[in-house]
């Protein structure tokens, strides 16, 4: 299924002419682009269950023993801000909130369902409270809304039952008015799942898009409504779009979206957490790293120790990945220690590995006007040698200056687009996009 926007990315690029949909999208996606990195988080009534998020499907929990579960969900006043504290520490500058997920209870107020969290249990509008506290931390909000409802009574008989259909249909917009018009400035709209409806259409997405639109004009909503709209979501992988198309990777630290307490060998480290980055920014892209809170509201600690560093780590080398980065191409990985990311002329290497006093880079192209080291104190100017064969750079410290994570960063600046390709001397191709 061709997405109607890459006949529209097409003649762009042809005529290098942006289309009015297009300047839109590039003036209301600006910040998104330059915030590069989100907190996403799944919390609700399967928190308490704390065996993923779909438990309740997968172990087919009886709705009436599921929803009982609402009696004994008081979380600790606060949580919200712990969350937003803590994205603000890890350096992330927007956050995603499931205020429905698949089983039907919606974390907020609503006045078109029974099964919310202000009306059973809690009493709480967790909607209004994460998203004053996003806004207090200086956060973008962004709310996720599943799609499909596996406790309402039309959610799969809308499928075939035309009554039911509307019935549901109603139900969706009328909560995600709820969402655009109570809680103030929205950033994003994450949707998830449009199942079981089999296309837009049969979703009225369009007319709902323009409803939300109407309500938000600054938002920005992702492809899971079945419309391409903004941006494209890989989960649990990173792959970048076609040029010309935002996308965002989301991911889990340790393969659950709701809480489950694991071990903290199954999270993913800050090392692997870096590298993602990397590969992510490398590519153009955004990172929407999940967190699962405990019922209580609590972060599980091995998130929080990641998150932690991970947010010192950038306060040092944010530059190599928040604003304007232009997608990579042409830096071919170094002996896969040394990855890239670029802003116009100038190329980021991220050292994994720490080469001594002294780095080489075959195969180096581009005027080379400065090298520097990042360091704490700013950068450290370096010395430099640029031939055809390399470009050498000294005196580096023996050992990675970051101590926190063992990641550095060298920073080349050039004249002319930086290269680092094989291409021209042994292949014809490139080895590595
Ligand atoms: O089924 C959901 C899942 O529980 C989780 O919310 C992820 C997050 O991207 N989305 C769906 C699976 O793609």
């Amino acid at each position: 299924m061709g997405f109607p926007q890459r006949r529209e990315f097409a003649v762009a690029r042809k005529t290098k002419k942006l289309t009015k949909t297009e300047l839109d999208r590039k003036r209301r996606m600006t910040w998104w682009h330059e915030a590069r990195f989100g907190m996403f988080i799944h919390w609700g009534l399967y928190s308490l269950i704390g065996r993923h998020e779909w438990a309740v499907n997968q172990e087919r929990i009886p709705w009436e023993e599921y929803f009982a579960l609402a009696d004994t969900f008081r979380p600790k006043a606060g949580c919200a801000r712990e969350w937003a504290k803590l994205a603000k520490a890890a350096g992330q500058k927007y956050m995603v909130f499931t205020t429905r997920h698949h089983d039907g209870f919606s974390m907020w107020d609503s006045q078109v369902s029974e099964c919310t969290s202000a009306k059973m249990g809690p009493g709480r509008d967790f909607v209004a409270e994460y998203v004053a506290a996003a806004r207090e931390q200086g956060m973008r909000v962004g709310l996720y809304y599943s799609l499909i409802d596996w406790h309402h009574r039309d959610g799969l008989r809308c499928l075939h039952d035309p009554a039911a259909r509307r019935r549901f249909l109603d139900y969706v917009q009328g909560q995600l008015r709820e969402l655009m018009s109570n809680y103030g400035r929205i950033d994003i709209l994450w949707y998830d799942v449009p199942y079981p409806l089999p296309d837009a259409a049969a979703w009225e997405m369009r007319k709902t898009n323009n409803m939300v639109r109407k309500l938000q004009p600054g938002i920005i909503i992702n492809d899971r409504g079945m419309l391409a709209e903004d941006y494209t979501t890989p989960e649990e992988t990173i792959r970048a779009a076609p040029e010309g198309r935002a996308w965002e990777t989301a991911m889990t630290f340790n393969g659950s979206w709701g809480y489950m307490d694991t071990p903290d060998e199954d999270y993913r480290d800050a090392r692997h957490i870096l590298f993602m980055l990397q590969q992510i920014a490398y590519g153009g892209g955004n990172f929407l790293l999940n967190i699962g809170p405990a019922p209580d509201g609590s972060v599980p600690p091995p998130a929080v120790r990641r998150l932690t560093r991970i947010g010192k780590w950038l306060k040092i080398y944010g530059e190599a990945v928040y604003g304007r980065v232009d997608r990579g191409g042409g830096l071919e990985p170094l002996n896969n220690y040394v990855e890239w990311t670029r802003k116009g002329n100038t190329a980021y290497a991220w050292l994994r590995h720490w080469p001594g006093e002294r780095m080489s880079v075959g195969y180096f192209k581009g005027k080379v006007k400065r090298v520097s080291l990042i360091t704490p104190a700013g950068p450290k100017a370096l010395k430099f040698r640029h031939d055809k064969q390399k470009l050498e750079m000294w005196p580096l410290p023996r050992t990675c200056p970051d101590k926190n994570i063992g990641y550095g960063i060298v920073k080349i600046e050039c004249a002319s687009r930086p290269q680092r390709t094989m291409v021209g001397h042994y292949a014809e191709r490139p080895l590595w996009q």
